[in-house]
């Protein structure tokens, strides 16, 4: 078969344009938006768009994946536990049993395999997007205000765009950005003891994992937490290289905004 070699770089324009700004356009009002592609959040994104929910990802780097490509201390293997073992099978990510109760896959694949899995499932993952603050009605949580990484990195002084849906889910990892956001501009109590963010506790893996999937869940009326984050909020321990409370995490979440939207 003969390659086609007369190419016009109008068309190769044209057609990025196009596309990217349909994408674009589609999200101007959608169903569910994850802040952050980590395992929680593309976890968190694959089984929303699975159920059927239009889902979208913003992620502030170009790379996602998160904290997970460099397993740990750059050994890029992670380890998982038992429960887990489902959602790796969903989503095609090879693994192998080390020792009773821990299995351990490759990084790399493991990354490419939630992205790719989302991906399939129909969410949109937007990279170099970072989500900069919130769009609120009322008490509840409309939407996000968005702008391109490069403008935050770059300082430079240019206006966000908006865009707004049902549920927010914060899944950017320790700093908890979206509902750091929220508490500090708009003083709002949230829904976990004492009302605000309490910060990560320091390393205790086990107690970590299981406090992760505790919780988990709608901290604001309309924002979610998953992943670290979930910890962040709620003060409870980090967990070190240890990946089945993420990914894990990220289907409880789904599961509960399913439930929640369809009331
Ligand atoms: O940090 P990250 O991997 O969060 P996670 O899903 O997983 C945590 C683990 O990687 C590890 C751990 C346990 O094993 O403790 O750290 O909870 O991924 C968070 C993603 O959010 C992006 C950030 O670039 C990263 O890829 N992010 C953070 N803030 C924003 C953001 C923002 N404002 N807008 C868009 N993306």
């Amino acid at each position: 078969m003969e390659i086609k070699f007369e190419l016009d770089e109008r068309t190769i324009s044209r057609a990025i344009i196009t596309r990217y700004t349909q994408d674009l356009l589609s999200l101007v009002e959608f169903d569910v938006a994850v802040v952050g592609a980590g395992p929680s959040g593309l976890s968190a994104a694959f089984h929303l768009a699975r159920s059927g929910l239009t889902t979208a990802v913003f992620e502030r780097r170009l790379s996602v994946g998160g904290g997970m490509w460099g397993g740990a201390m750059m050994f890029n293997k992670i380890v998982f536990q038992e429960p887990a073992c489902p959602v790796f099978n969903d989503v095609g990510v090879r693994f192998e049993e080390f020792e009773p109760g821990y299995y351990v896959a490759d990084a790399v694949e493991a990354v490419a395999g939630f992205a790719y899995a989302a991906c399939r499932a129909g969410a949109r993952i937007m990279n170099l997007i970072t989500a900069e603050d919130v769009v609120l009605r009322e008490d509840v949580m409309a939407g996000l205000v968005l702008n391109w990484s490069s403008v935050e990195m770059a300082g430079l002084h240019i206006d966000p765009l908006a865009v707004r849906c049902r549920c927010v889910v914060d899944a950017t990892g320790h700093d908890a950005r979206v509902v750091r956001i929220l508490a500090e501009k708009d003083g709002v109590v949230l829904k976990v003891p004492g009302g605000r963010i309490r910060g990560e506790k320091s390393m205790w893996a086990e107690i970590g994992e299981r406090q992760i999937l505790e919780h988990t869940g709608e901290v604001y009326p309309g924002l979610y937490v998953t992943g670290m984050a979930a910890n962040t909020v709620a003060g409870g321990y980090r967990m070190g290289p240890v990946f089945g409370g993420m990914v894990l995490s990220g289907k409880k979440v789904a599961e509960l905004i399913v439930q929640a939207l369809s009331k």
